[in-house]
């Protein structure tokens, strides 16, 4: 099987029901393109500019206590609110609007404005996956939340805001296009088979171990098959769990060991604060069964190859679908080859 993939050929993934292009013979060519340069990282355990640092003045007139492990709060400037209304909209079904109310929440790691996950304890992250579980359970227990997203923007190239170590979560009244993508592939697997999608993937991967990075008792992280971003990984719970507030003492703890070990090895592959964008996808809130969903999260970095070379998702990837040349089988092999010290 692994002869075709060094000539250029689609890749199908199940979860989205799209198709991506792989260009194996294409990493040769020479790049003359955008070069990033990363300011070298050396930031104070407190800044008082910070307005994730504790004790510091955030937006508006609110004030950060003096956290000394975790702190949540309500973000200033959410992309959801809690009370919007004055919708449906809906003409000749072309120009069709609907209200969503939500919740936005911001998540800081660590009191600690110089560290990054890597750099916390296995303790401090089982921590921040409480928090994970926690802010789930609470928020999709509102009667109007239907979907809880956590997610996390880390480095500049990402968007994110703030070096100071933090994720966010939004809920909110509909599900999102990513999850309801998901929901529709793994039910309509479920019907069909019998089996969870997910359950049946990460066995086959498990066995023929090509594109597996790391794993432990209770999680496994590997480059999925049909990968898009170059070193795009996808950490899965080995049970048939379907949300984060389900995980037991064990599972969390196994939860921070995989996040603390692959984000290590991210950072160990060009020797920088590795960007990525990344986020769990779990069951809804929405009251009903969800027997299809199985608990996992997707990492989407950008860079390519070093800490200043990304891939762009430009032309051919906006107009037709994604492509890439490195393999994932290759990607796979660069994370398994890095260490796990930070
Ligand atoms: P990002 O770095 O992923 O953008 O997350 C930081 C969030 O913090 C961002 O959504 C919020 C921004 O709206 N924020 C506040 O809630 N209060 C502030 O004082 C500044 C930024
Ligand atoms: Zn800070």
């Amino acid at each position: 099987m692994t002869d075709i993939f060094s000539h250029p050929h689609r890749r199908y993934n199940p979860l989205t029901n799209e198709w991506i292009l792989v260009s194996p013979h294409r990493t040769q060519r020479p790049w003359l393109g955008q070069v990033e340069r990363l300011a070298p990282e050396s930031r104070p355990a407190y800044d008082p500019t910070c307005y994730l640092c504790p004790g510091n003045a955030r937006a508006g007139s609110e004030r950060n206590p003096r956290y000394e492990q975790t702190f949540v709060f309500d973000n200033d400037f959410a992309a959801l609110l809690p009370d919007t209304t004055g919708l449906p909209l809906d003409q000749n079904r072309l120009l069709q609007a609907r209200s969503d109310r939500g919740i936005c929440r911001v998540i800081c790691f660590t009191p600690r404005h110089d560290l990054t996950l890597p750099d916390m304890s296995r303790e401090e992250i089982r921590r921040v996956v409480d928090v994970w579980a926690e802010q789930t359970a609470e928020l999709g227990a509102r009667d109007f939340i239907r979907y809880v997203q956590v997610f996390e923007n880390k480095g500049e190239m990402m968007g994110a805001s703030n070096p100071h170590p933090h994720c966010q979560c939004w809920a909110e009244e509909h599900i999102p296009t990513e999850p309801a993508k998901e929901m529709q592939t793994t039910r309509n697997y479920l019907n069909e088979r019998g089996s969870c999608l997910l359950c049946d993937y990460l066995a086959a991967e498990l066995a023929e171990g090509e594109r597996i990075v790391l794993l432990n008792e209770h999680f496994v992280v590997l480059v999925p098959f049909w990968a898009v971003w170059p070193f795009e990984t996808m950490l899965l719970a080995r049970r048939h769990a379907g949300t984060l507030p389900e995980l037991d003492n064990a599972e969390r703890d196994a939860l921070a060991d995989v996040v603390k070990r692959l984000t290590t090895r991210y950072d160990n592959l060009f020797e920088i604060s590795f960007p990525y964008s990344m986020g769990f996808h779990q069951s809804p809130s929405d009251g009903m069964p969800h027997p299809e969903m199985h608990l996992h999260a997707h990492y989407y970095p950008p860079l390519l190859r070093n800490a200043t070379v990304r891939k762009f998702m430009v032309g051919y990837e906006l107009l037709a679908n994604p492509q890439r040349d490195l393999t994932a089988e290759t990607a796979a092999a660069r994370l398994r080859e890095m260490g796990e010290v930070v």
